[in-house]
């Protein structure tokens, strides 16, 4: 078979087809144009930057369609094995720019834009950006799409398209306030709406069992059913034909099942009982680590997964009429226990619709599956109530239990008389409101689990999988997250991404894919012309977040001063508070010291907080109020002037992450040791020259190990330290908190602040403790290593080393890396190089 033969027969249709767009000035400008007539039906000679802006997108797309219709036709024609990656969340942010890098067509657009008057930089600013994610679990979903793309790794992502993403953030009188991201609100033009791929699914209802010569099968009934309806959104790989797939579902209502009610003569309710049907797409939870347990919730999880399963079925029977293939041909893998009852889905269709027996049922299911655990916070394990899911779910409630007696019986086989063992391992934690430990649930059904970077895998091991991985040695693995160097060097960063092409003599299409090629930069660290042209990119970046700041704050601050920046959720685990604590404590020194003094004493610096607070995270919220409130005064005191100035950087999310990250050249990642499970900004901030102040917590292990210690800020207490301390508080320890930091607690509680008094339960349950996340075991070692932030910063040369050695050892942390190790250690999957096109034969 060859692919291009395969065209022979539809040549007609070439002829009719004016396709595979030239990249001829002529041409975009054409495809441009006819976009704004005929999709927009706007006047051709008159469009604003966003008209300009949706037709572009629309001639792009055209593009991506191509290469995705060819893709998936290879595919399937080769019978490709798939990767499936199921999520709740990606958190794609603007799509335009990373498309037109991406097929490498930026320069030619950029061209033919501008000379009919548009600036291409400028569109980019009219995308709104799409966030259907909270944080690190969704971005690194979105990394992962474009680096299988990249590695022509057959793939389709599979998610909720939500109405509402992740709110947006306004900052009144220093309090978060959210509201609405309604971000479909002019059209969305990257997305395919599918009529035709619609699945019913149910929920509640019943179950009547029956005896199937020995297995036990059920039918489940009644209840309501909705329809998934699919919206594509193609997702091209960097410097490859290869198109990918993201499918997002949405919900609707189902014509077939309202006709009695309308047909009772209640109209109205009727509509409304529709309305219901939209309601489960609707908007994202905001809750970043932590799980609420709410019905509605697990109907978005269960929704998606059924449309997914159901999808993934009916691809794999285009092909194969036997089930003896199927995890040979599709691998599934769950981010976080989020989509977990997609296992459960796929068995319950095996045994009650395909009539398998159970075993090959058990079989094809098990080696299907992967999960990846994100987090060890209890607060974020899900687990569901057995009232809840039987409700909602009963057949599925039925197989958990039905997984769990068999699962049990292989515990009790292993360890007999271990009774304690038995109910530790259960999947249900037995109590009043007996719940089903979702965690446990997709270990049993997954043939391999893995940790997201190597000291949270070790902590799996340790904590809360100690006996799974007792039981099952080698099923957990680690793999170390990573970040899309496209988009987190070459996009957000170009003056730097033309830097490294001019210096290490290579196109960026090069090492943009081998990443590990940036080590070539080391020998430069020291170079008097590369680090002039390094300073002028990190001020370029500087003049343009400060722009930014103004804009968005209407804080001015200076630039000759250091970037000092922590951007990520709010939460008490990542210690935000510590460091504002810090700043206060800055704020006092200085003013304690003459100001003749001040100059040699401190260096200028410009602190900058941004992060969301979940809606319901007190805490969090009244961290947010303590920024603002500190900057309000620091900000506005002149006897301070430009020696300090602080920011809270308001709406973080990845369109400001890529103003942001270029600009800073210190980052905190300063979470108590055991808690981050990676993080990812850490990564992106190194790739971008910045240094970081952290803690041995997360993938900070591994940047240490890759870059060198002595080109980071290393504080704090490690893993055991922290577990030493947590026993101390519970046995009444109390004397931890030290006078410079008492000063500062009583300058927050004597108003020097305003009004900050939502802070002040924090600040007691610190002093009588309740310091679980260790701020004051940490805090003087914080002290010590910004004293030497401070100390190489008055040194810039020694700075600019440091910060150079760790973009060129930043290499392990693109996500290419880590794609390419779930190929090899858990997918078994390989690339899939679909043909350069060929070109309409006119
Ligand atoms: O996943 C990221 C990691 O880099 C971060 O360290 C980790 O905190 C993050 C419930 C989560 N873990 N758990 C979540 C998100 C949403 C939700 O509803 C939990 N996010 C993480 C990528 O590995």
């Amino acid at each position: 078979f060859k692919y291009d033969e395969a065209k022979v027969g539809t040549e007609k249709l070439w002829e009719l087809m004016n396709s595979y767009i030239g990249s001829d000035k002529r041409s975009i400008q054409r495809s441009i144009v006819n976009h704004v007539e005929y999709t927009l039906a706007r006047s051709r000679f008159s469009f604003d930057d966003f008209g300009a802006y949706q037709a572009s997108a629309f001639s792009i797309r055209d593009r991506l369609i191509e290469s995705w219709n060819d893709t998936n036709e290879y595919f399937t024609t080769n019978d490709s094995k798939r990767v499936y990656y199921l999520s709740l969340e990606f958190l794609l942010g603007r799509l335009m720019q990373n498309a037109l890098v991406n097929i490498d067509v930026e320069e030619p657009y950029k061209d033919a834009l501008m000379d009919i008057g548009y600036k291409l930089e400028n569109l980019y600013e009219e995308e709104v950006d799409p966030a259907l994610g909270n944080g690190g679990l969704g971005r690194l979903a979105a990394c992962f799409l474009d680096s299988m793309a990249t590695l022509e790794i057959p793939n389709w992502g599979y998610g909720i398209r939500y109405d509402y993403g992740i709110f947006k953030q306004g900052i009144v009188d220093g309090y978060q306030v959210e509201s609405p991201d309604y971000w479909l609100s002019h059209g969305n033009p990257w997305e395919i709406e599918r009529q035709d791929v619609t699945y019913h699914v149910r929920f509640y209802g019943h179950v009547k069992k029956y005896n199937d010569g020995g297995v036990e099968r059920g039918v489940w009934e009644g209840g309501d059913v909705v329809v998934a309806q699919a919206y594509d959104t193609p997702i091209p790989g960097f410097n490859t034909f290869n198109c990918n797939n993201l499918r997002l579902w949405r919900s609707r209502p189902c014509n077939e099942f309202d006709f009695k009610q309308f047909n009772a003569g209640d109209y109205h309710g009727a509509i409304g009982e529709r309305q219901k049907a939209e309601y489960i797409t609707s908007v994202l939870y905001p809750n970043d680590s932590s799980e609420g347990g709410k019905e509605l919730r697990l109907k978005q999880q269960y929704f998606f997964c059924s449309a997914t399963i159901r999808d993934i079925i009916r691809r794999y029977k285009k092909t194969h009429s036997t089930w003896n293939f199927f995890h040979e041909k599709n691998q599934i893998q769950l981010n976080d226990t989020h989509p977990a009852i997609a296992s459960i889905e796929l068995l319950r269709i095996l045994i009650d619709e395909e009539k398998l027996p159970w075993d090959q049922a058990w079989g094809i299911m098990y080696k299907t599956f992967a999960y990846t655990n994100h987090t060890v916070l209890p607060e974020a394990l899900e687990k569901w109530s057995t009232k809840l899911i039987g409700n909602l779910l009963p057949r599925h409630l039925d197989l958990i239990y039905l997984i769990n007696f068999f699962f049990l019986e292989k515990v009790k086989q292993r360890y007999p008389g271990d009774n304690s063992r038995v109910s530790r391992m259960s999947l249900i934690e037995e109590g009043d409101d007996k719940k089903v430990r979702m965690a446990f649930l997709s270990i049993v059904c997954s043939h391999t689990v893995n940790g997201v970077a190597a000291l949270h895998s070790e902590l799996l091991k340790k904590t809360i999988f100690k006996d799974f991985d007792e039981m099952f040695p080698g099923k957990l693995q680690n793999k170390t997250n990573g970040v899309t160097p496209r988009r987190w060097i070459h996009c957000c960063n170009p003056g730097l991404s033309k830097l490294i092409s001019d210096t290490i003599m290579e196109e960026h299409t090069t090492w943009l894919t081998n990443l590990t090629s940036l080590r070539e930069l080391s020998a430069y660290s020291q170079d008097e012309d590369f680090i002039k042209r390094f300073v002028q990119v990190k001020s370029d970046n500087k003049l343009r977040l400060q722009k930014w700041v103004k804009e968005h704050t209407g804080i001015d601050i200076p630039t000759n001063a250091l970037y000092d920046v922590m951007v990520k959720r709010i939460h008490e685990y990542k210690r935000q508070f510590m460091n504002i604590l810090y700043v206060i404590h800055r704020y006092l020194q200085i003013k304690e010291t003459p100001q003749h003094e001040r100059a040699s004493k401190f260096v200028p610096r410009v602190v900058m907080i941004g992060g969301k607070a979940a809606p319901g995270y007190a805490n969090a919220k009244a961290i947010i109020k303590l920024i603002n409130s500190v900057a309000q005064k620091i900000n506005n005191d002149r006897d301070v002037g430009e020696l300090l100035k602080v920011v809270f950087l308001p709406n973080y999310c990845v369109s400001a992450a890529q103003i942001i990250i270029p600009a800073a050249e210190l980052s905190q990642h300063i979470s108590t040791a055991g808690t981050e499970a990676s993080g990812t900004s850490n990564m992106k901030f190194i790739m971008n020259g910045s240094i970081i102040i952290g803690t041995m917590d997360g993938a900070n292990v591994e940047i240490a190990e890759e870059i060198g210690a002595e080109n980071m800020f290393i504080f704090g207490a490690l893993v055991p330290e922290v577990d030493t301390f947590r026993k101390q508080l519970h046995d009444g320890r109390r004397d931890y908190i030290g006078s410079r930091l008492r000063k500062v607690f009583d300058a927050i509680r004597s108003g020097t602040f305003g009004d900050v008094s939502t802070i002040h339960g924090m600040l007691y349950s610190i002093e009588n403790g309740g310091d679980y996340y260790c701020v004051c075991l940490d805090y003087y070692p914080y002290l010590t290593a910004q004293e030497k932030v401070d100390e190489t910063y008055r040194d810039y040369p020694k700075w600019c080393k440091m910060s150079i050695e760790g973009i060129a050892k930043s290499g392990k942390f693109s996500s290419d890396r880590t794609i390419q190790e779930y190929c090899m250690d858990i997918w078994k999957v390989s690339a899939v190089s679909i043909p350069k096109p060929t070109t309409n034969p006119q």
